[in-house]
């Protein structure tokens, strides 16, 4: 197998900065059936820290994601699909262990990709994902099935119980904010339930889906069982892969609108979708909070990865009695923020993934003043006098004084920014925070724990915390409700959407 990752020259690298000459891979190739394939055409593969190209991307077309496709027939019509959970399950632990192996690599390569620092990257995205390998290679050999025993009208009985299969042939799309943590997230359960998957990650970040395919040949995972096809959406491997007819279901994170666009692709043919889309999320922060662990928490919710976490909290909602004490602490945190090279150590804000998301980020900057709110911090492009003028950084942003029916208080901007808005009732701020067509997350911050059973059980979102945000338990429940998804995936809902139920009755 052509090695990808141990070719690296990261060691040569200076303080943290990849150039061009010193990227990790020149080109990145599409993986199919145990083949590192190229093809036809090239896009560029751009680092966002300054703008360079650190890579040529194979783009897949039509034909190859074909070829992934059946690839990935024949690997679950062979071995794959009728191995014991056992077996599965233990070479989903190696893929863990095959991860960690290459701990530095992936961190590098998603640190280059994303522009995300390398403290985060090395303590969420690359843990997470052997995390991710490790909890569904446990669970599924503990996954209980249901089963009833029925009476007849004739005085005897039935038994019903299910079976577990393999739903068949994957297509897992992806987006680029948390690019390995949210395709492990994916395939980890899909193939712990004996399905065999074709990946297509965002076309912003190609390097670690890549990446990963030699821990899975490393961990014994056979040829055809996850493949790689790089690309863009419309028109490209995305689409071709969603409306590929031997594609048995959809699992796609990435914002609502490619979600409806997918939606429409996969009608004609009936294929089950689980669907991760955008928020426009809500805190709301009560005067008895614990003051300084709600500025720190918020201050994550917000900033964390530049902004770029569909969970980041864009609307905070504050009892007025602290409103001006909170907004001038979470302007020194905002202040505080170091935005620097993604490789150094003390980095803690990276730039955002393009030039076109920073277009549209720096649009809303703009918009929200034009809508009349009061900038309390930020709203502009920092500027650094060396290459990193070149890359797509925004400075970390506060705004007060819009309106609810604010464009900017509406619509996602996936970026370092929130507006801040006071409230004087429980019922107002409920309101306000509810007033969305997304829902994804929210968190609330109180020491009154009556009153944040009771707040968090009125939110209309599929996961709410209660002073913290982004504390992960992968056995629970998640997904959102309205624009921000369908479906519920982690734990045993991941495994009931990646499994067909045969339910078997039997009369006794
Ligand atoms: P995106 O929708 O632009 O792209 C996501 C993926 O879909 C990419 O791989 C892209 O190439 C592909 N794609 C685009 N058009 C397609 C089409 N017509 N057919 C098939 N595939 C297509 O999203 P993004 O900009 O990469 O990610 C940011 C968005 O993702 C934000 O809205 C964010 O909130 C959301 N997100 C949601 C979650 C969640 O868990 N709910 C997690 C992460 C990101
Ligand atoms: O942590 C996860 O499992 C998850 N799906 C996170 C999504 C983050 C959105 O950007």
């Amino acid at each position: 197998m052509r090695r990808l990752c141990f070719s690296v020259p990261y060691d040569s690298v200076d303080g943290g900065h990849v150039t061009p000459q010193e990227a990790f891979v020149k080109s990145i190739l599409n993986y199919i059936d145990g083949q590192f394939v190229r093809g036809k055409q090239q896009f560029a593969d751009v680092n966002p820290a300054d703008g360079t190209v650190i890579a040529e991307v194979a783009e897949a077309d039509e034909g190859q994601v074909d070829e992934a496709v059946g690839a990935a027939r024949s690997a679950l019509n062979a071995e794959w699909g009728s191995l014991s959970v056992r077996d599965r399950a233990e070479r989903l632990h190696r893929v863990g262990t095959a991860i960690e192996s290459r701990f530095d690599c992936l961190v590098k390569a998603e640190v280059t990709d994303t522009g995300k620092p390398v403290s985060l990257a090395s303590k969420l995205d690359v843990p997470r994902a052997a995390a991710n390998f490790r909890v569904f290679a446990d669970l599924v050999k503990m996954a209980g099935l249901e089963s009833f025993q029925t009476e007849t009208s004739d005085g005897k009985s039935a038994l019903n119980y299910a079976v577990r299969k393999p739903l068949g042939v994957i297509g897992v799309i992806t987006p680029w904010n948390l690019p390995l943590l949210l395709l492990t997230w994916k395939v980890a359960p899909a193939l712990a339930c004996g399905n065999t998957v074709v990946v297509k990650p965002s076309e912003e970040t190609p390097a670690t889906a890549t990446l990963l395919a030699e821990a899975m040949h490393d961990a014994g995972i056979p040829n055809g069982v996850y493949n790689v096809v790089h690309g863009l959406g419309s028109g490209s491997a995305g689409e071709f892969l969603t409306r590929h007819p031997d594609v048995n279901a959809i699992t796609f994170t990435g914002e609502s609108r490619t979600g409806a666009e997918i939606m429409k692709t996969v009608a004609s043919s009936v294929k089950p979708v689980s669907f991760e889309l955008g928020g426009k999320n809500a805190a709301i922060v009560f005067a008895d909070c614990e003051f300084d662990e709600a500025i720190n928490g918020l201050s994550d919710a917000i900033f964390l990865n530049t902004g770029q976490v569909c969970l980041c909290a864009e609307r905070i909602y504050v009892e007025r009695g602290i409103f001006d004490r909170f907004v001038a602490a979470l302007k020194r945190k905002a202040e505080s923020l170091h935005p620097g090279w993604p490789m150094d150590k003390d980095t803690d804000m990276g730039p955002l993934i393009s030039a076109q998301h920073r277009d549209k980020v720096v649009f809303y900057y703009r918009l929200a003043r034009e809508e009349g709110a009061a900038v309390v911090v930020g709203g502009g492009v920092p500027q650094f006098g060396d290459a990193r003028d070149n890359g797509f950084y925004v400075q970390p942003t506060i705004y007060t004084g819009l309106p609810e029916s604010a464009r900017c208080m509406k619509e996602e901007i996936f970026g370092p920014v929130c507006h801040i808005t006071p409230f004087d009732s429980e019922d107002e701020a409920v309101a306000m925070a509810n007033d969305t067509k997304y829902g994804l997350a929210a968190s609330i911050w109180t020491t009154n724990l009556t009153c944040g059973h009771r707040v968090a059980q009125k939110m209309n979102v599929g996961i709410t915390w209660v002073n913290c945000w982004y504390l992960r338990d992968l056995r629970t429940p998640f997904g959102g409700v309205g624009l921000s998804g369908i479906g519920r995936e982690g734990g045993m809902h991941s495994l009931n959407f990646y499994s067909a139920l045969n339910n078997i009755c039997i009369r006794l």
